[in-house]
């Protein structure tokens, strides 16, 4: 059978704090997609491509210096450049669904709101790093930051964490947490708030409501 596509293809993004369940929900909505026989590329950021991955590493891992914010900055989007022309744009061009694990509203939320970096240069930033293709519609996944971090130690037990966001302070995070829902406020008609802190079958829930409305 052919794949259903869209003109234009379409672009969902999925955001939020640390271990607000983006990739465990990301993943089911392709897998439903997928079953209705459309073509699903999920990818994340930073990553998605080969440089994207190296660049991600290294704003994960780096350690031997402080990494200012402006040089944060220019890292994710450097990434995103090569990950929005090289992956994305191809996608939806040829009318496939883009599902992607945290995108530019990531940007503006921790090396904007929990930074500090000024968030007209981040718009900017943005703009440019996406060619004009701003996603159809995102989710936030909301969770508090005392919930985030119970469910990622799970994931550690005990072990020291080497991820430079993740062992970043709690006011850190919950200045990306409010990040978000700032944004959520500026952008209604492309940005959904979805409560993060229920079963995963919950969750998904609502998040396939919205998607059935963007699908339609
Ligand atoms: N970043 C990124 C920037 O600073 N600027 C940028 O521009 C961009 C793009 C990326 C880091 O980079 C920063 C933000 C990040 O710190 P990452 O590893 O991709 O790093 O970090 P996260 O996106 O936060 O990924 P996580 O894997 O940590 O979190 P997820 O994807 O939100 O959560 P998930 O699905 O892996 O689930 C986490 C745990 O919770 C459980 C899961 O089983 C898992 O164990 N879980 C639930 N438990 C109970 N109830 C539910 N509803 C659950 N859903 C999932």
């Amino acid at each position: 059978m052919a794949k259903q596509t869209y003109e234009n293809g379409l672009f969902i993004t999925f955001e939020g704090p640390e271990g607000s369940g983006k990739t465990t929900q990301m993943q089911l909505i392709a897998d439903r997609l997928r079953e209705q026989e459309y073509e699903v590329v999920t990818t994340r950021e930073p990553g998605g491509t080969p440089l994207g991955e190296a660049v991600r590493h290294l704003l994960l891992t780096f350690r031997d210096e402080d990494i200012l914010p402006e040089a944060e900055l220019l890292l994710f989007s450097a990434a995103r450049v090569q990950h929005v022309r090289k992956v994305i744009l191809p996608v939806l061009k040829r009318g496939g669904i883009v599902l992607c694990d945290r995108f530019i509203d990531s940007t503006t939320a921790y090396q904007g709101y929990a930074r500090g970096l000024d968030l007209n240069v981040i718009d900017d930033m943005n703009a440019f790093a996406v060619c004009g293709r701003f996603p159809d519609l995102t989710i936030v996944l909301d969770l508090s930051v005392e919930d985030g971090i119970r469910r990622l130690s799970g994931r550690y037990q005990g072990q020291q964490v080497d991820d430079r966001f993740e062992s970043a302070g709690h006011t850190f995070h919950s200045c990306v947490r409010e990040g978000f829902l700032d944004i959520a406020r500026k952008h209604p008609g492309r940005v959904r708030v979805v409560d993060a802190n229920r079963p995963v079958e919950l969750v998904q829930a609502d998040l396939w409501w919205e998607i059935y409305h963007a699908l339609n």
